[in-house]
This record gives C-alpha cells, structure tokens and sequence, in this order.
C-alpha cells in the first residue's frame, strides 16, 4: 500500500502584520504540490483549509485569542493524521502554524524538529521588538510566552531543546540571540553552513535527532535567499541557495526518518510569478523523493 501524504492548509497571517501570507495554501498548491507527490508515488489527499478569522476584522486585543483558536484546530489536525497513519504537511500561513502543527505531532511521543529559517523565532513577549507572534513560535513551542500558546492543544512544553536544531539563520534579535545561546537548542547559522558545508551540517543535524525515530521539518521560506524566494513577508539577504536547500532535503530524505512537514511564510502579494511556492514544491518533492542514481 502506498503511503499517504495528507495536505493542511491553515491560511493564517495573525502572526505578522502583513496580509498576504493568507494565500500561501493556494499558492503553493497552484504550484503543483498535490500532483508532483503523487508523480512520486505517495496517495495524497487534501484536507482544504482550517478556518482563520480575516485578519481586519480581528482586534489587536484579540489576536493572540485568535491565533489560539486556530492553533488548536491545527493541532487537533495534526493528531489526527498521525492517528490515521498519514504524513501531514501544512501550509502557511505564517510560522505560528508550527505551534499548533509541531504540538499535535508531538501529542504521544517526542519528535526531531529541524527548523530552516533565517529567524530564530525564539522570542517571548517580555522580549521581542515587534511584538509578532510568528517571531515566537519556537519559543512557545518550548514553553515560554503567551499562556494561551503555550498550552494549546496540552498543557506546557510540546518539545525538548535538545530536540531541535535551527538551520539558516541569520537574523536574531539582541535578547532573543542571548536567549537562545543559553537554551540549548543546536544551531547552524548561514557562517556555519558557509564554513562547514551543508552536506556535514544536514548530517550532524540527522544525527542529533534520529534517536527519537522520526522528523518534522519546519520550512520557513525566507530561509532562502532573497533573489529564488522573493515571495516572503521578511527577506534576509544571505541565505540558503538552491542546491545548498536541496541537498539538505535529499539528506534529511536519505534519513527514512520523515514524518512531517510544515512549509510557511510564503507571501504571494510579494512574490514574481509564485516562484518561492514553486521552489517551496520542489524542495518538498526533495525531501519526499527517492535518490534519482
Ligand atoms: N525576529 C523578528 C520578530 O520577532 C522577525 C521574525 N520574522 C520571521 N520569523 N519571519 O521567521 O519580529
Ligand atoms: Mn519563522
Ligand atoms: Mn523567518
Ligand atoms: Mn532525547
């Protein structure tokens, strides 16, 4: 029997102050996800999209409620098709989908997390610029922040530091960069990558992780450079081209340890011609493929 990929969207643009990032599920299946996972020989269905409020008819005041709300539809989905035995990707929306997406992969047994962003998403609201919640999902994911965030879905941390390894990143905040230093979370800046190469950073990043059996991959797009992957809410130059992206999918794909998938951030209104949800497919096909030789 084939295995099954099941397709979630969650259409949500709370976390940042942009709109757009709403469309992302579209976007990224006009760009053919659905069809080149079959083509790979995976039984795909798509669930359609977990409702979210449009966001100018949210209040401030009520945004972190609403989030919530969303984030535990998220995760309700998410432990569903654990149950039912499927691979889920989600689709952003942006990156505070991973707090309802990363909870419910992780609701009865722990879970590698290989977060590629530029970001570190680790702030807290005690000490984040911008007070945007898509900078505090990693964070949340950990235990710290909002209450209502922190404990959608169960009570508390969803995962262990020592469980996640950032890669890509390349743009912290000063309290957010001290706050992640001392968390023990494993992290592969874009100087790393350059000094190491992603081939050694992708297989210490398995290695770490494989004791716990299976992986969830959080993919951020503006982990990528600018110039592939202009489709982003916050492009930061310097980023991952597209063979060092690629690689990292085919040796995390040479890990068998794949179990789920997030693909968020993308920003049509910001992108030429759905290119970055087009990149975002092949990067997904990538980590789903088989080696070609
Ligand atoms: N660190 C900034 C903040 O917290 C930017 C976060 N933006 C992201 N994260 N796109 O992935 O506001
Ligand atoms: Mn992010
Ligand atoms: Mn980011
Ligand atoms: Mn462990």
């Amino acid at each position: 029997m084939n295995q099954t990929i099941r397709i979630i969207g969650v259409p949500i643009d709370l976390g940042q102050p942009r709109r757009g990032v709403n469309m992302g599920p579209d976007a990224i299946r006009y760009a053919g996800l659905a069809e080149h996972l079959a083509r790979l020989g995976y039984h795909v269905e798509d669930q359609g999209n977990i409702h979210v409020p449009v966001r100018d008819t949210v209040p401030e005041v009520q945004m972190v409620t609403e989030i919530a709300r969303t984030s535990s539809a998220c995760y309700a989905q998410a432990r569903q098709a654990r149950a039912d035995g499927t691979i889920p990707i989600f689709l952003g929306g942006d990156h505070t989908i991973a707090v309802g997406s990363v909870g419910g992969v992780t609701h009865d047994t722990p879970c590698g997390v290989i977060w590629i962003d530029a970001h570190a998403d680790f702030n807290t609201p005690a000490i984040s610029p911008s007070g945007n919640v898509h900078g505090m999902s990693l964070s949340i994911l950990l235990g710290n922040g909002h209450e209502a965030l922190v404990n959608c879905g169960r009570t508390g941390a969803k995962i262990d530091a020592s469980h996640v390894v950032l890669v890509g990143i390349r743009d912290l905040d000063p309290l957010e960069k001290e706050v992640l230093t001392r968390s023990g979370i494993t992290t592969f800046t874009m100087r790393d990558i350059d000094e190491m190469g992603m081939s050694r950073v992708a297989r210490e990043a398995v290695s770490q992780l494989s004791h716990l059996g299976r992986l969830h991959v959080s993919l951020d797009m503006d982990s990528l450079e600018p110039a592939g992957a202009p489709g982003v809410g916050t492009p930061v130059p310097g980023g991952l081209t597209y063979r060092e992206a690629h690689l990292l999918m085919e040796i995390l794909a040479d890990s068998h340890l794949l179990s789920s998938m997030d693909i968020v951030e993308i920003n049509p209104i910001m992108d030429t011609s759905n290119q970055t949800a087009t990149l975002a497919v092949k990067l997904a096909v990538s980590l789903f493929g088989k080696r070609i030789l």
